[in-house]
């Protein structure tokens, strides 16, 4: 068993955890904030076989897009932490997704 972290755009998380359902897979969703943008983006737990690792990758990056994003003023990082070297109002990519895969030492339901 392995639990499959993947962090995704808001816009494609509806889709993304449509097709994994219609893939058969257990989902949970959180709602949760990039430190580097400070925008929200969605956490997606998957707990699957290893077997499955494959699919579930694929199913994500299929609709997991790119996308040009503005990185923040230097005001966005409050105590003005802005990384160096970063000139203002550039752009970054974001996504498509990000996935960590973890081995899972139990998982029980009751
Ligand atoms: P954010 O932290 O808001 O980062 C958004 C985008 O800003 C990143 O896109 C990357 O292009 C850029 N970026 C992030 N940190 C940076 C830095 N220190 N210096 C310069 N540019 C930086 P993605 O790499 O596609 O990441 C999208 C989101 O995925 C991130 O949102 C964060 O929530 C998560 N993420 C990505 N890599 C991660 C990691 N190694 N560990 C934990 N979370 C990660």
């Amino acid at each position: 068993m392995k639990l499959i972290i993947a962090i995704v755009n808001n816009e494609d998380s509806n889709v993304v955890a449509s097709a994994l359902t219609k893939e058969k897979f257990f989902v949970t969703k959180l709602s949760t904030t990039g430190g580097f943008l400070n925008v929200g983006n969605t956490t997606f737990l998957i707990g699957a076989d290893e077997a499955e690792i494959p699919l579930v990758k694929e199913t994500i990056k299929r609709f997991s897009k790119t996308r040009a994003h503005d990185a923040p003023s230097t005001g966005s990082f409050g105590t003005g932490l802005r990384p160096d070297g970063l000139p203002a109002d550039t752009a970054v990519n974001v996504g498509g997704a990000t996935v960590f895969v973890l081995g899972v030492e139990s998982m029980d339901k009751y």
